[in-house]
């Protein structure tokens, strides 16, 4: 095991950085990268003030009783170990709902934060719903009680575009530059998709705020990879042998990746000293990132899930789950991407498999299946989509997508209950409610469900009929049976 000891008191507690959604990611990827570059420069000028907008206020008390720092555990695998304590979070605030229904304790010291001529960028990883768009057309939901609430008080924002938008409004009115606004979110193109989200909102408020934002505000996407899973009880305890006694620590794999547009008017950290990758455009690393590591992800988590197994290195452990990923990977997702000359798809493939094999991780297949309808379109249905178009084959997401399908019932194959967690958990289940017992008419439902299913993938009744009968396959018969009938030649 490798420690690295870093003394949070020397921050000089100015922020540079505000970063919104405190959950085990930022504190491991973004906090990480930043712990690295303090360290190695002495460099103090970039520290980060982090907020939670929603669950949980139990995080940020908690950092704040520890002295905000807590500890990142990197695991090779169950015997290579990293073991670092991070400082560069000097603050941490909760706008969100407390238990006595109040909202926005600290909304007004975050908005301050904001608004500082010192903050010069603000991270995001508020989750894909966070932003509040239609995951297939990328339009900011304006209906949603939540933006719905923030037309109408934008004083008192409580969602991250509206918290934006009156920061910013506030840094124009005082004649202050705008921040850089960098997502971390799993969503394709997602600064433009953040900017929509932004200037949208604004245009609710005044065309000159919108225009003002859309024309000076930089909004680079990047595109983040590490395996973050949620903490569990076995984590802690492992934690507690090596001597760390910390509710705040993370553990994650070893591996790290950021690549960014190098877009920051207003300055950045040098993050390329710390092995993030600056390029002009992130497009093609984040496509190829969300349809075949995400991608993958979603195949065994709602598969997976519905036969009862519990985490990605259960499910990888089974070669009938990680022949499905090979055939997804190298034979529907590979042929849609267009990357540059030296990335080397195969090796990338063999890498995620790798990656999933961790011994170390316990990465629930539950936490994964999370959010289905904000991660399909970009994760799987744009790769059917392109297939559908080239004449390829889309087996692997056919019977992907009739396991979501049945997921969201809220039963495994066997019959034991779970929570669907989805925006759209209510929807869905009015679906099974109305059609369960007809799956031509569920599949048909579901298929209209147009803030998943993208139109063109929608008409196309080939597909539709490859998700039926994948359909029938897996509830008949069982998900081995269904993968090996059929998945595809690389999974017979
Ligand atoms: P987490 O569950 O630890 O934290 C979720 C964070 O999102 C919390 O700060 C929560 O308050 C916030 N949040 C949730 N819904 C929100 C909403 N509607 N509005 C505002 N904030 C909201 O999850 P974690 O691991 O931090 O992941 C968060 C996101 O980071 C993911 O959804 C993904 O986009 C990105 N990410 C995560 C990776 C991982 O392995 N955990 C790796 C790559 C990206
Ligand atoms: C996962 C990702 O929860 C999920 O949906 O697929 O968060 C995954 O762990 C990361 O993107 C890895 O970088």
């Amino acid at each position: 095991m490798t420690t690295q000891h870093i003394d949070a008191a020397s921050a000089n507690g100015q922020f540079g950085i505000v970063h919104l959604g405190l959950g085990a990611f930022h504190r491991a990827h973004q906090a990480v990268y930043l712990e690295r570059y303090r360290q190695r420069t002495g460099d103090q000028q970039w520290g980060v003030c982090s907020a939670n907008l929603r669950a949980s206020v139990k995080l940020v008390d908690s950092l704040q009783q520890a002295g905000y720092r807590y500890h990142v555990a990197e695991y090779a695998n169950s015997q290579e170990l990293t073991l670092r304590e991070i400082g560069v979070i000097e603050e941490a605030l909760f706008t969100g709902r407390d238990n006595a229904d109040r909202w926005g304790r600290d909304r007004e010291a975050l908005l301050e934060r904001l608004a500082a001529p010192i903050t010069r960028i603000v991270t995001l990883t508020v989750t894909e719903k966070g932003y509040f768009l239609s995951p297939t057309s990328g339009e900011l939901l304006l209906s949603d009680p939540m933006i719905a609430g923030d037309i109408v008080s934008p004083f008192e924002p409580r969602t991250a575009p509206g918290l934006l938008v009156e920061a910013l409004a506030r840094r124009r009115s005082a004649g202050v530059a705008p921040f850089t606004i960098l997502c971390c979110d799993n969503m394709p193109h997602n600064g433009a998709r953040t900017r929509k989200a932004v200037v949208t909102l604004a245009r609710q408020r005044s065309d000159e705020l919108a225009n003002w934002i859309d024309t000076e505000v930089a909004f680079p996407s990047s595109m983040v990879d590490r395996i973050v899973p949620a903490m569990t009880e076995q984590d802690f305890a492992a934690l507690q042998i090596l001597g760390v006694d910390d509710a705040n620590a993370v553990v994650c794999e070893a591996f790290s990746q950021w690549v960014v547009e190098d877009h920051f008017p207003a300055g950045r950290p040098a993050w390329e000293e710390e092995g993030v990758t600056m390029v002009a455009d992130v497009a093609p690393f984040e496509t190829m990132k969300l349809r075949m590591l995400n991608g993958s992800h979603s195949l065994l988590a709602y598969l997976g899930s519905l036969a009862d197994i519990d985490t990605v290195f259960d499910a990888v452990s089974n070669p009938v789950y990680k022949a499905l990923l090979s055939a997804y990977m190298r034979e529907e997702a590979a042929p849609t991407l267009d990357m540059p000359q030296e990335i080397d798809v195969d090796a990338y493939a063999d890498s995620l498999l790798a990656r999933f094999a961790n011994d170390s991780l316990r990465h629930k297949l539950q936490q994964i299946a999370m959010d289905g309808s904000q991660k399909l379109p970009q994760r799987w249905l744009q790769v059917a989509e392109a297939n559908l178009v080239a004449g390829r084959d889309t087996a692997c997401v056919a019977l992907g997508l009739a396991g979501w399908i049945r997921y969201t019932q809220g039963t495994t194959l066997g019959g034991r209950a779970f929570r669907v967690d989805d925006p759209i958990a209510e929807q869905l289940e009015a679906l099974h409610q109305r059609h369960g017992d007809d799956p031509r008419a569920l599949i048909d439902a579901f298929f209209g469900v147009e803030a998943v299913i993208p139109k063109a993938v929608a008409r196309d009744e080939r597909f539709k009929q490859q998700v039926l009968d994948a359909y029938l396959t897996l509830t008949e018969r069982g998900v081995e049976a269904a993968i090996a009938e059929l998945a595809g030649p690389g999974v017979r």
